[in-house]
């Protein structure tokens, strides 16, 4: 169709994209048999049929499972370089992806298997297939602080990797807030800082990312168009939101995706940009996010273009670089 050409048309900045999430039933299997790890699903099929999700708590239970069989520095390779050559073909130019290192060190995976997978595949998308990119460590908010600052000391020898950090997991009842100190601590030594907030919590937790953890950027942050002070907040520090529509249909947190907030957000001027958070879970990659999205909200080519651009002005490239690639 002339939208998906006009889609893929477009080069494209992916900010919003857990690593784990990318994680295919195909390649699942295949490094579950070389690990010699039983899955609790006999085949492709019947694990793909679990993936119907009533709410995040849901999802998050099946993706801790799959990511159960990432043992080697190997496997962590595999599922970063089948991910950027996916999005590579979809005309996405820069990644800014997150992982989560207490999923695996949690198992006894080390920090350094994990992280030096990853980075190896990131490295040779920049040689390979002139992608840049960025890489952001997610705290687990369902876990403690204290968690999260050993994770803090764990990373540091690879500080020069990492970009920034991010809190994820499941958001009821764990606000920013919980994460004040940490936060504190990432900043002095160096991270940027992002978090999930207004995904399922409510727009007072939105409130607590800016305020107490003092993110540059937030990812979902659905619920802001109930506050009109937190509108203007936005508005006014420019603020980036990384939606992500296809999680939202998957997930509830809308019933259907003509309900999808990403057009109002726009017309009100705050940097809203579309991602695809957990691909191999929500059924599309990036430009299956932004075709849905067009089609359900009657998108045309200016917005997609400009949904495109904010995500270049939200991401963590140099002005030059930013440059190079729009
Ligand atoms: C996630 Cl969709 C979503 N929300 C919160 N945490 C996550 N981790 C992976 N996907
Ligand atoms: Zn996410």
């Amino acid at each position: 169709s002339i939208l998906k050409k006009i889609i893929k048309g477009i080069p494209k900045a992916e900010l919003h994209l857990h690593i784990e999430g990318s994680f295919e039933p195909e390649l699942m299997f295949e490094i579950a048999n070389r690990n010699a790890i039983a899955l609790d699903y006999d085949s492709i099929e019947s694990l793909k049929k679990a993936y119907k999700f009533n709410n995040l708590q849901e999802f998050l239970d099946i993706y801790y499972i799959g990511a159960q069989v990432l043992l080697h520095e190997q496997d962590f390779y595999d599922l970063t370089w089948a991910y950027l050559q996916k999005v590579h073909s979809e005309n996405v130019v820069h990644v800014e992806i997150f992982f989560d290192p207490q999923t695996h060190t949690d198992r006894g995976v080390p920090f350094e298997v994990v992280i030096n997978g990853i980075h190896k595949a990131l490295e040779n998308a920049e040689e390979k297939l002139n992608m840049s990119y960025k890489l952001i460590m997610s705290y687990l908010r369902h876990l403690s602080e204290e968690a999260a600052f050993e994770t803090l000391e764990a990373s540091l020898p690879f500080k020069h990797w990492i970009d920034g950090v991010g809190l994820d997991s499941s958001e009821l009842g764990n606000p920013p807030s919980k994460f004040i100190n940490v936060f504190k601590a990432s900043a002095d030594h160096g991270y940027k800082l992002v978090a999930h907030a207004g995904e399922e919590g409510p727009s007072d937790y939105i409130w607590e990312a800016l305020d107490l953890l003092k993110v540059v950027r937030l990812d979902h942050g659905n619920r802001c168009l109930e506050d009109d002070a937190l509108v203007q907040r936005l508005l006014d520090e420019n603020i980036p939101l990384t939606l992500c529509p296809l999680s939202n249909l998957e997930l509830k947190v809308i019933q259907k995706m003509e309900d999808h907030p990403v057009a109002k957000m726009l017309e009100k001027g705050i940097l809203a940009t579309i991602h695809s958070d957990d691909p191999a879970y929500f059924g599309g990659y990036m430009n299956e996010n932004y075709y849905q999205t067009a089609k359900a909200l009657d998108l045309d080519k200016n917005q997609l273009q400009q949904m495109a651009m904010n995500a270049f002005e939200a991401s963590w490239l140099s002005a030059e670089a930013k440059e190079k690639h729009i």
